[in-house]
């Protein structure tokens, strides 16, 4: 056995089951080791949609991320969708060979190249300790949730494997010496096993609990750092009186719930933002209060008190600050705060729910339909996919100036169903991220929200939601421009010739790679979506959709505030 072969071997026995890649001379070993090991390999078409469907794979099903590239330009193809998992705190293990000899065309400073970018850059340095070294890579990965590059220089993994013969239970008992949680190391979300989370720290428990019992309007708004802790929250939230909200990233989390609101933030419904305007206290959960969930701070009332639980201690300071900060993780600080809060009935009025009933969605917001000429309302169009688009779904969203339609109209059915990688604000990674999320919940209707730009610039990985056969929805809404920029520059008088194109037949490109496709410029075209829908949904569908763009959108306006 060589290293390479004993690195892939030990990965699969720390729990690696999906392994994203393009595969050359530098990790075909150690890609096939994993597969003999038992995990499946997904070839990309591009290092940068492996990168991205190993994010949203992880993202979406709770394991560790596993990306595979050749060294040099293998690794550099990826680095864009392992900026978003490294920002975003993906659990994510990178392997690639790496060439040392500096006169190697290959040759980069490849961990440079890690940390630059927040990744965390280790090294396979010897034949007699590789298993130990790629297991750390596991570790340090799962259990602090880091994106972690593990360079394998081309000596090395060529050499003879040097250690203990038993290389996966070598492995496995490294990753979990006995004693400890079984489970808990291959899996990270639902569990802080191996986090650095530790006791809930009582004192500020119980001043959580007192402000919440003091509180008469408290709003939850729960983020990534809470997905898996809905039920816990919802107790909390029942005991206290709170309303429910999500950033971004964890929207759904509440859905089903008489109280939930939806997105906070840019994705806001006129009414959600009414209602955490008027909070008196506002607990985000696992969620750092950025721009994009407060509107730059503009959703939190001056006088409102602000309470953060998070496990990362600068959490608590950065964004909107905490007045009162609990370091912990989220499951775990809200039993311990429900154990001592008091019954109360807070923001939770019947006034309050009735409005939450009759406008809590975007649906019910009025508006009036932009379509004609030839292009269609991307509201109209997206209310209309939302009402022929089962309810199991999973929805990826790219990025761009439509990004809002599909975050807002496309109702999603939990935490499960909706996945974001926009820490980076990268167009382009929509697709691959659409192809992660369907293979993490094959159980749901896959649909990749795009623009014209996005779907063009992740064009490479259309051949591979054909080729692995996956039941998606990609839909795109297409105005013949970096909208985004069209909309930032262009009321200002800038000349636009940089950032329009002409017409494209995207459905006959998407013919061509083998999917289904269908034009749509008017709502009676969603017949065609219909159809497809009714079966034998044999191969993927391309919705192409001709918006009419006339005027940026709301959201839009309010983001480039931050440019
Ligand atoms: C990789 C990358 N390149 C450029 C940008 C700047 N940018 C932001 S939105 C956008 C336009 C995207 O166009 P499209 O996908 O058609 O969406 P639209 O804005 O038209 O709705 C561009 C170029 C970016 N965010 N990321
Ligand atoms: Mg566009």
């Amino acid at each position: 056995m060589i290293v390479a072969e004993a690195v892939g071997r030990a990965l699969a026995a720390c729990g690696a089951e999906a392994v994203f890649g393009v595969v050359g001379s530098g990790n075909f070993h150690v890609t096939n080791a994993l597969v003999a090991g038992g995990a499946r390999f997904v070839a990309a078409r591009h290092e940068g949609g492996a990168a991205t469907m190993a994010d949203a794979y992880a993202r979406m099903s709770g394991r560790a991320g596993v990306v595979s590239v050749h060294q040099g330009p293998g690794l550099t193809n990826a680095m864009t969708g392992l900026t978003e998992a490294a920002k975003s705190r993906t659990p994510l293990i990178v392997l690639a060979g790496e060439a040392t000899e500096a006169r190697s065309n290959f040759h980069i400073d490849q961990a440079a190249l890690a940390t630059a970018v927040g990744a965390v850059a280790l090294r396979v340095t010897s034949a007699q300790a590789a298993v130990e070294q790629a297991v750390e890579a596991y570790r340090v990965a799962v259990g602090e949730r880091r994106t972690v590059l593990l360079n394998l220089p081309l000596d090395v993994q060529s050499a003879p494997y040097e250690g203990p013969g038993d290389v996966a239970g070598l492995a496995a008992g490294l990753l979990r010496p006995a004693g400890s949680p079984g489970e808990a190391a291959s899996s990270w979300a639902g569990s802080t096993a191996g986090s650095p989370a530790g006791p809930v720290p009582e004192d500020e428990a119980a001043a959580l609990a007192g402000a919440l019992g003091a509180a008469r309007r408290p709003v939850f708004i729960a983020g990534r750092g809470a997905r898996h802790a809905r039920r816990e929250l919802e107790e909390l939230a029942g005991r206290t009186g709170a309303l429910l909200a999500t950033s971004a990233v964890a929207r759904g989390l509440f859905r089903g719930s008489p109280w939930d609101l939806d997105v906070s933030g840019g994705f806001a419904t006129p009414l959600t933002a009414e209602l955490i305007r008027g909070a008196d206290l506002v607990v985000a959960w696992g969620c750092a209060l950025n721009m994009w969930t407060t509107r730059h701070g503009s959703l939190v009332s001056p006088g409102a008190r602000v309470a953060k639980v998070d496990l990362d201690a600068a959490a608590l300071k950065t964004h909107v600050p905490a007045d009162l900060g609990v370091v912990g993780d989220v499951a775990a600080v809200a039993r311990a705060v429900t154990a001592r809060a008091a019954q109360a009935s807070g923001y939770r009025t019947a006034e309050v729910a009735e409005r939450i009933r009759a406008e809590g969605r975007w649906r019910a917001v009025p508006y009036e339909d932009g379509s004609g000429g030839g292009r269609i309302d991307p509201r109209t169009l997206t209310i209309g996919l939302d009402e022929l688009l089962p309810p199991e779904r999973i929805v990826s969203v790219d990025s761009g100036n439509f990004m809002g339609y599909p975050s807002m109209f496309l109702d999603v059915p939990d935490e499960g169903g909706f996945c974001f990688t926009q820490a980076f604000q990268s167009v382009g990674l929509g697709l691959a991220t659409a192809i992660g999320a369907a293979l993490a919940r094959p159980d749901r209707l896959p649909v990749a929200a795009l623009g014209d730009g996005g779907l063009l610039m992740g064009l490479a990985e259309l051949e591979t939601v054909v080729r692995l056969g996956l039941p998606m929805v990609i839909v795109v809404y297409d105005d013949e421009a970096y909208g985004a920029e069209v909309h930032h520059f262009g009321p200002h008088g800038h000349p636009l010739g940089t950032v329009t194109f002409p017409p494209a037949d995207l459905a006959a490109i998407a013919r061509g790679h083998g999917l289904a496709a269908v034009t749509v410029t008017g709502r009676e075209d969603l017949a065609g979506v219909a159809g497809w829908l009714d079966g034998p949904r044999d191969r993927p569908l391309l919705v192409h959709a001709k918006v009419a763009g006339e005027r940026g959108s709301w959201w839009l306006e309010e983001a480039f505030k931050g440019h």
